[in-house]
């Protein structure tokens, strides 16, 4: 077995290279041979030592596998103060991502170089915690307080060029990390460079740390790691002595690594990446796909076209005539237009996607050549199958046949074409160019290529795509209908629609469920209940505010007035007072007492359906597992991350108190209550969601 860490001696200087595959992650063997190469380099009376990564990246942090687990020593703090005290000169050349603890040892270095390339940060906020290694104390010594609490706080990466500016590397230079950091350690020996302690360097000067926490702590919406990091950075201006500061870093780290939040945002980083990997694809090979088409230049079918332009495919975009044509290719320009406004691009590839990748037509035989089509019309089942039809005799063989759609049946539509084995559904969210969440339907025919070339083309265009089986809805509309429909029934119970928004706000969602459906448009909803209409089941309770609302022809922001009132020009709106006299009239007309909803009581409510219609999608084998539910509503409907999902939260909760709940609520109206059975399973099993997904990886 190779060692994690490699030692070698040329010349002078002892080399300590890392062997850890993928991102040379700090786990216990790499600090064990970082101590062991340090020491021996000691004993053999060399005059420095030179530590950079193989591979992809520079230590790219702490291992987070070792979370939750015993610390083994030397833990990371121990191992950075014991390099910093290194009787030698200690040099690190950074490449890849130098990020968190990897930071930490750099800057416990006594001297760094790096790769242009190379970017560096402290992220360690993202995952609910904060730098535990030194780095709220070094570096601010180094960098300034405001550049330290600015880099802490966000997490961000910060390029090589930006990182010398700012003076957290000493060097920039071509070529590997091996030889660049070889060069310089042999220059700085030349010069007999002083060995740099950080620690010894004076402490930082303060800023006014309550304004900063409390700015910090407001923006985080509730995750407190941003927060807690600037009483960190505060110690290492207060504090004593270093020592004294480091202890205090300690101290808050571990406030922090014991904390809910740090096990809902690791819970996410893994989930994140495990959602896309399905073992049924891992020997499945996705078809090419250079060319797209997409049908229709709506909202939805511009933005899809503007995701693939930005992800240098090339589009075909077909619309009914050329005026149409003509605006839809107005709404794409307008859409590169806030990318180059957003630093994602610039004005060359701006230019140059508005030219030859782009297509604007009106016949389908311009989709000759077109690998995949994303079909974006109107939510009409007749209109789409008249328009599969149309794409199977003009795409050529082998062409995948998608359509956008976020809740009609993909069976049938495959079934209007000769060729159901290559139709998927490809559910993209509005606006299709920014927002993450792709869900990948697949219906009974696909081929196993087709959903493997939707995953693919999903990581193209950037996306967290997750597999969904067909049922109304899919994964993410069908769990919202239930806890929409939750929210509904307690205001017409009592609760006030503005109440249940402040206490979702307060649970971390940016906006409440009845602010989310002023902007997405009520008529959607409307058309969607008088949709279900014909088929709703006569034990369903049904709500009628919001009908009344839409009646009046008040569809929220797009006409100025939903569930609130909205001023030109103002952010956000003022309830809107007709919303009670419509409540009271459905009260009225379905004899219903209002009673009074407590803040909690609204939370456990809303999270209850949602968690209770999770595991309904879950036992039904319409999302694979529990994290893929958990990666939906992350990525497409904005559940606060640092719970990691509604079904980490309920997890963390504990599942037979959520069970009971819902029994409770099932006493009042046992038909939408109804408990799940997968949840029932668990609970009698006392397995939790997360057994579930370590069962399924
Ligand atoms: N520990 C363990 N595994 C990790 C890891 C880590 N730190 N980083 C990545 N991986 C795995 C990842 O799960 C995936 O595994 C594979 O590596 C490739 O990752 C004391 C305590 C480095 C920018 O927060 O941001 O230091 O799916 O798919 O897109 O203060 O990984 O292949 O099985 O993401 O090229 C701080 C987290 C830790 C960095 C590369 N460090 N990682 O991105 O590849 S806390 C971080 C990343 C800490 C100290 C504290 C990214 C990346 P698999 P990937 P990528």
């Amino acid at each position: 077995m190779t060692e994690a860490i490699v030692y070698e001696r040329i010349g002078d200087i002892a080399v300590l290279s890392a062997q850890n595959p993928p991102v040379n992650a700090l786990g216990i063997d790499v600090r064990r041979g970082l101590l062991a190469g340090i020491e021996r380099a000691e004993n053999e009376g060399a005059r420095a030592v030179l530590i950079y990564g193989e591979g992809r990246t520079y230590f790219a942090g702490a291992d987070i596998r070792e979370f939750g687990q015993p610390m083994q020593d030397p833990g990371l703090p121990d191992l950075c103060n014991r390099i910093e005290a290194a009787q030698l000169l200690v040099v690190s050349s950074l490449h890849g991502a130098a990020l968190g603890g990897g930071l930490e040892v750099a800057l416990s270095s006594h001297y760094r170089i790096a790769v242009p390339s190379a970017k560096m940060g402290l992220p360690e906020v993202n995952l609910g915690i904060m730098p535990g290694a030194g780095g709220t104390q070094r570096l601010p010594r180094i960098a300034g307080t405001e550049t330290a609490l600015e880099m802490i706080t966000t997490g961000r990466h910060v390029a090589a060029a930006e990182a010398f500016d700012k003076g957290v590397i000493d060097r920039i230079a071509e070529g590997s990390p091996r030889e660049i950091g070889l060069t310089y350690t042999r220059e700085l020996l030349e010069q007999n460079a002083p060995r740099r302690p950080l620690c010894d360097m004076s402490a930082p000067e303060p800023v006014d740390f309550d304004a900063i926490y409390d700015k910090v702590l407001a923006r985080g919406r509730g995750q407190l790691s941003p927060a807690i990091a600037v009483r960190a950075v505060q110690a290492a201006c207060e504090a004593p002595s270093f020592l004294d500061g480091v202890r205090r870093e300690r101290e808050l780290f571990m406030e922090l690594m014991e904390s809910e939040q740090r096990q809902g945002l690791i819970h996410a980083f893994f989930s994140e990446r495990a959602v896309s990997k399905l073992p049924e694809l891992a020997d499945v090979m996705p078809r090419d796909v250079i060319s797209m088409g997409v049908i229709g230049g709506g909202t939805m079918g511009a933005g899809i076209a503007t995701a693939a332009l930005l992800s240098d495919l090339a589009v075909v975009l077909i619309e009914r005539d050329d005026q149409a044509a003509a605006v839809a290719r107005g709404r794409i320009e307008d859409n590169l237009k806030g990318a180059l406004k957003r630093g994602k691009i610039d004005q060359a590839q701006f230019d140059a996607m508005m030219s030859d990748p782009l297509t604007l037509a009106t016949d389908y035989a311009a989709l000759s050549k077109a690998d995949l089509v994303v079909e974006a019309v109107f939510e009409d089942m007749d209109v789409k199958r008249e328009v599969f039809a149309a794409l199977d005799a003009n795409c050529k063989p082998g062409a995948i046949l998608a359509s956008n759609t976020s809740y009609l049946d993909i069976n049938e539509i495959a079934a209007a074409t000769s060729r159901p084995t290559d139709v998927i559904g490809l559910h993209f969210f509005s606006p299709a160019h920014v927002m993450k969440l792709l869900e990948v339907v697949v219906a009974d025919q696909t081929a196993p290529d087709v959903v493997a070339t939707g995953f693919a083309l999903g990581k193209r265009l950037k996306k967290t795509s997750v597999r969904s089986g067909v049922c109304d809805g899919f994964i993410g509309n069908r769990i919202m209908n239930s806890y929409r429909k939750a929210a509904d029934y307690m205001v017409l119970d009592g609760a006030s629609p503005y109440q249940i928004d402040k206490v979702m706000t307060g649970f971390g969602f940016a906006m409440g469920p009845f602010a989310v459906a002023d902007l997405a448009g009520l008529d959607i909803g409307w058309a969607a209940r008088k949709r279900r209409a014909p088929t709703r089941d006569p034990k369903e309770r049904v709500v009628c505010f919001s009908d009344m609302l839409c009646e009046a022809g008040d569809f929220g922001q797009k006409t100025g007035k939903g569930f609130y009132v909205y001023e030109k020009g103002k952010r956000g709106g003022a309830p809107n007072p007709q919303v009670a006299e419509y409540i009271e009239r459905d009260q009225r007309d379905q004899g219903v007492t209002p009673q009074v909803f407590a803040n909690d009581e609204v939370l456990r409510r809303y999270m209850c359906a949602m968690v209770n219609e999770a595991a309904k999608v879950v036992g039904e084998g319409i999302a694979r597992r529990p994290l893929d539910v958990d990666m939906v509503l992350l990525f497409g409907y904005g559940f606060p991350r640092f719970w990691g999902g509604p079904l980490k939260w309920a997890d963390l909760q504990g599942l037979d108190g959520i069970l009971k709940d819902i029994r409770r609520y099932a006493k009042e109206d046992a038909f939408f209550w109804q408990p799940a059975p997968l949840l029932e399973e668990l609970v009698a099993d006392g397995r939790s969601f997360d057994d579930l997904n370590n069962a399924g990886q």
